[in-house]
C-alpha cells in the first residue's frame, strides 16, 4: 500500500476544519498511519516548499505555512497519492471542482486550507521531513476486508 503525506494548513485549523476533513479521508478508506498538530519553522517550510523558492508567491507562502499550527498526517491505501490529491482539487480552490475540499472550502489560492503529495517520491521526500520513522505506525483494521476485495 502506497503511502501520502496530507497536511490541513493554518486557515483549515483556525477555520475548524481539521475533523472534516480528517473524517473525509477516513470514510473513504484511506488509513491515518501518522498524525499530529505543529507548529512549521520556518527553515522547515522553506525545505517543503523548497521547489517554489524563486517564485514570487515563495515568501507570503512560506509566512502563510508557519502562521499558525498545522495538522500533518500520513495516509495509507491503495494509490493514496493520487487519491488525495484528486479529493483535495486543484490547487486554486475557485477552479477546484464542487465537493473536493478546496472546491468545497476555498476561496484563494493562498488559503486553499489543504497540502497533499504530488507524486510517490515527493511523498517519501515530505513524511521524512515531517515524520520520524518511530511516528508511523503499522496496523491491521479489521474492517480492511470491506474496503478491499
Ligand atoms: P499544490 O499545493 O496544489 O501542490 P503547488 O505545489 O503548485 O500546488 O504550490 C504550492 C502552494 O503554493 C499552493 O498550494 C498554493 C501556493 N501557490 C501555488 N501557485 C501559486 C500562485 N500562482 N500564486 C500564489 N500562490 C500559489
Ligand atoms: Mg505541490
Amino acid at each position: 500500500m502506497e503511502r501520502t503525506y496530507v497536511m490541513v494548513k493554518p486557515d483549515g485549523v483556525q477555520r475548524q476544519l481539521v475533523g472534516e476533513i480528517i473524517s473525509r479521508f477516513e470514510r473513504k478508506g484511506l488509513k491515518i498511519a501518522g498524525l499530529k498538530l505543529m507548529q512549521i519553522p520556518r527553515s522547515l517550510a522553506e525545505e517543503h516548499y523548497g521547489e517554489h523558492k524563486g517564485k514570487s508567491f515563495f515568501a507570503p507562502l512560506v509566512d502563510y505555512i508557519t502562521s499558525g499550527p498545522v495538522v500533518a498526517m500520513v495516509l495509507e491505501g491503495k494509490d493514496a497519492v493520487s487519491t488525495a490529491r484528486e479529493m483535495m482539487g486543484a490547487t486554486n480552490p475557485l477552479q477546484a471542482a464542487p465537493g473536493t475540499i478546496r472546491g468545497t472550502y476555498g476561496m484563494d489560492i493562498g488559503r486553499n486550507v489543504i497540502h497533499g503529495s504530488d507524486s510517490p517520491a515527493s511523498a517519501e521526500r515530505e513524511i521524512n521531513l515531517f515524520f520520524r520513522p518511530e511516528e508511523l505506525v503499522s496496523y491491521d483494521r479489521s474492517l480492511d476486508r470491506w474496503i478491499y476485495e
